[in-house]
């Protein structure tokens, strides 16, 4: 039987079959132990034998065609994917306090890595004065990426967001706190399928309200996958990402008469070109080498610490088989 998890509880996963809502674990010969399969996260496809009088066992990850993935919080445990095989990723930002380029230019770097298509929402439109003005602003660091002014007030921009919520379709929702997110949902959704910031307050129990619900079913048959691991992703390689995110810095360079071109005052240079002549914005570049310069040595520590964890694997690993011949022998 095949289903999707729509929620993971500590070790039980709700999953979601053609015919019904079940509760599964994790079959332990195949992800524990020598086991090997990826462990499931949030729209992960997964087959299961089915136990009517019990948690289902889960048996498979099936491929995925997105994921994030952050830093697990556990020290040593490397990648946690936190939501798979969602279709479009709704970079969520406000047009007033949150309003952040910087922010803006790596959360679509992550998005792009993701395998999900990236989509620019600047949120309460209705408290923005210069909206031109930013909206020039975010395409200038989003290149060939859709972007919209919404106000979950005016109802604006909202059937432009629409579009994307078609039946099968789903949504990762990424912004900070506060930025409109539950409220968006909810006005899309026609009903309020979202706590937002303001019932929080009232019942003033904020710290407490983790909701289990991490994947909501709009009316109109799209699901939205809002978990908590998504606002506070410490970034994992975004390398094929980031060329996507900056492809014109990426299709200069490689217009850069050396291959191995370090933009300085070499002769030939397509970057430094245009950054004399101003095609190139002098700070974006800056904020690209940045970016670049993060990741490669996020990279070198994570191959470092995969490489702690083979050794301690290989160490568990000896250490099972002797204490197997030990227990053998007595
Ligand atoms: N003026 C205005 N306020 C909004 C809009 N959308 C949300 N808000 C307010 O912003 C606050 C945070 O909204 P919420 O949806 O909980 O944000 P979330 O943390 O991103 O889910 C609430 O007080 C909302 O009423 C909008 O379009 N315009
Ligand atoms: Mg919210
Ligand atoms: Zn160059």
């Amino acid at each position: 039987m095949n289903g999707i998890v729509i929620a993971v509880h500590r070790e039980r996963y709700e999953v979601k079959t053609e015919e019904q809502k079940l509760y599964a674990r994790l079959k332990s010969g195949v992800y524990y132990n020598q086991g090997t399969e990826k462990f499931p996260t949030v729209g992960d496809r997964v087959e299961l034998q089915f136990y009517p009088n019990g948690d289902s066992m889960i048996t498979k990850t099936l491929e995925r065609k997105s994921y994030f993935s952050r830093q697990d919080p556990d020290v040593g445990m490397g990648e946690q994917v936190v939501a798979a095989n969602f279709d479009y990723v709704f970079l969520v930002m406000s047009l007033n306090q949150n309003f952040n380029l910087d922010r803006l230019e790596r959360y679509l770097a992550q998005a792009w890595q993701s395998g999900g298509t990236p989509v620019v929402i600047l949120t309460k439109a209705d408290l923005c004065e210069d909206l031109q003005e930013k909206m020039m602003q975010v395409e200038k660091i989003a290149p060939g990426v859709d972007i919209h002014a919404v106000s979950s007030v005016t109802g604006k921009g909202m059937e432009e967001v629409q579009a994307y919520l078609k039946v099968g379709k789903s949504v990762v929702l990424l912004g900070s706190s506060g930025v409109g997110k539950s409220t968006l949902v909810n006005v899309l959704a026609g009903e309020e399928v979202m706590e937002t910031g303001e019932i929080r307050l009232a019942d003033d129990k904020g710290k407490h309200t983790t909701t289990h619900r991490q994947m909501i079913e709009l009316p109109q048959g799209a699901i939205i996958i809002d978990t908590p691991g998504m606002r506070e992703l410490g970034i994992w390689e975004a390398q094929d990402g980031m060329s996507q995110a900056f492809s014109e810095i990426e299709e200069l360079i490689s217009r850069c008469r050396f291959s191995n071109c370090s933009h300085g005052n070499e002769p030939g240079c397509a970057v430094h070109a245009a950054l004399e002549d101003g095609s190139l914005d002098k700070k974006r570049w800056i904020r690209y080498q940045k970016l670049e310069k993060e990741n490669r040595m996020r990279a070198a520590r994570n191959q470092l610490a995969e490489k702690r964890q083979q050794k301690k694997n290989k160490c568990l690993h000896y250490k099972n088989k002797y204490d197997s011949i030990e227990s053998s022998n007595v």
